[in-house]
């Protein structure tokens, strides 16, 4: 048997947490033959909900749930940790201007990254979903300067996910038919879904829609519909948010299908003019356990300038972060 793989979650009794450990557990992160152990990251506050979620993975007798360990040390947490799911983030509240949101952040990101620098497994994989993610991601790989940049990543999944449904529902084909959508950019309201390069049932995607819905309708639609669940759930997004979480880790470890890529935000090489360095979106297919950039394709002018005002607003975040010392 496979020994089990140790996935650090932090802010485990959150609402993302408790929508994402279930899963892991049943062994959807990793896939069926893979054992699993949790360790459950939480501040002091949490760490009582944590352990009421640890009772309710023990009564759902996961087969390939090796163990749950729960700690507000992100020290013990990732020591020897081999995926890193990095949750638990500082939300903006009221009166909050962006850099008192960052730094607050990078309290928290700072920190475990030091914890995963000094005690996670070689093949450690970080996935951060707590916002601002990008940049989260960028001051926890700059505090773990052991660890090669590009295991750190931020979750542009969702806005992935959300577009392909966007587009599916316009078109009323099934989403299994839709192919090379990327989200390029920051997770924010400046990301930008590209359906330039997209294809539905293996034409171009543009073509099949008027240029006044991409543009008008669907940008602003996938780009705000976090916004758009909490109006109409009366609560932010979180199980699709789980579910993206799941599908990013899930393609980075297994492999990405042949012919297709889909969207993850990974330190930039310079790729399409993102200048190197920030952690922003791309086209990305996954080989051998490492994201790779897709090159070649073919940007417009007006992708160009989407691309670029997002890859602006990265490098701003960066200088932010940096003037905080963050960096
Ligand atoms: P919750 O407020 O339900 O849970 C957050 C949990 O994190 C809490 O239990 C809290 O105690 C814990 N926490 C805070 N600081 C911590 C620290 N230093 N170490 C460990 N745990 C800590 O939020 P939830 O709805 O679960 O959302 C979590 C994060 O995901 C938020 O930052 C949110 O903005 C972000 N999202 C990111 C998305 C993306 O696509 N990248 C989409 C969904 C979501 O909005």
């Amino acid at each position: 048997p496979t020994a089990p793989v140790n996935v650090v979650v932090t802010g485990a009794a959150g609402q993302i947490g408790y929508a994402l450990l279930f899963r892991i557990a049943s062994g959807q992160l990793l896939g069926p033959d893979t054992p699993v152990r949790l360790r459950l990251l939480e501040i002091p506050q949490g760490v009582k909900a944590a352990e009421g979620v640890a009772l309710e993975l023990q009564d759902s007798a996961f087969p390939l749930l090796a163990g749950v360990d729960i700690t507000d040390d992100a020290t013990k947490a990732f020591d020897g940790a081999n995926v890193g799911l990095l949750v638990g983030a500082r939300p903006r509240t009221k009166g909050m201007e962006r850099g008192d949101l960052l730094e607050a952040n990078g309290g928290i990101f700072a920190p475990q990254g030091r914890a995963i620098n000094a005690g996670a497994a070689d093949d450690i994989r970080i996935l951060v979903v707590g916002n601002p993610a990008n940049t989260n991601a960028l001051i926890a790989s700059s505090a773990a300067p052991d660890v090669p940049a590009e295991r750190f990543t931020a979750m542009t999944r969702l806005d992935h996910n959300r577009a392909v449904g966007q587009l599916a529902a316009k078109l009323e084909v099934p989403v299994t038919e839709i192919h090379k959508l990327t989200i390029w950019g920051n997770h924010s309201a400046t990301q930008y879904p590209d359906l330039y390069n997209a294809e539905v049932n293996g034409k171009s995607a543009a073509e099949q829609v008027d240029e006044a819905w991409l543009r008008d309708e669907f940008i602003p639609r996938v780009a705000k519909r976090g916004a758009e669940i909490i109006e109409v759930r009366g609560g932010s997004s979180v199980a699709s948010a789980a579910n993206a979480a799941i599908d990013h880790v899930y393609d980075w470890v297994n492999g990405t299908p042949e012919g297709d890529w889909v969207s993850a935000a990974i330190p930039s090489d310079g790729s399409y003019g993102v200048p190197e360095g920030i952690i922003s979106s791309f086209p990305v297919t996954s080989e051998n356990g490492a994201w790779k950039i897709v090159q070649g394709l073919d940007i417009n002018d007006f992708s160009r300038e989407r691309i670029d005002a997002s890859a602006k607003e990265l490098v701003e975040e960066r200088d932010a972060v940096k003037a905080l010392g963050l960096l």
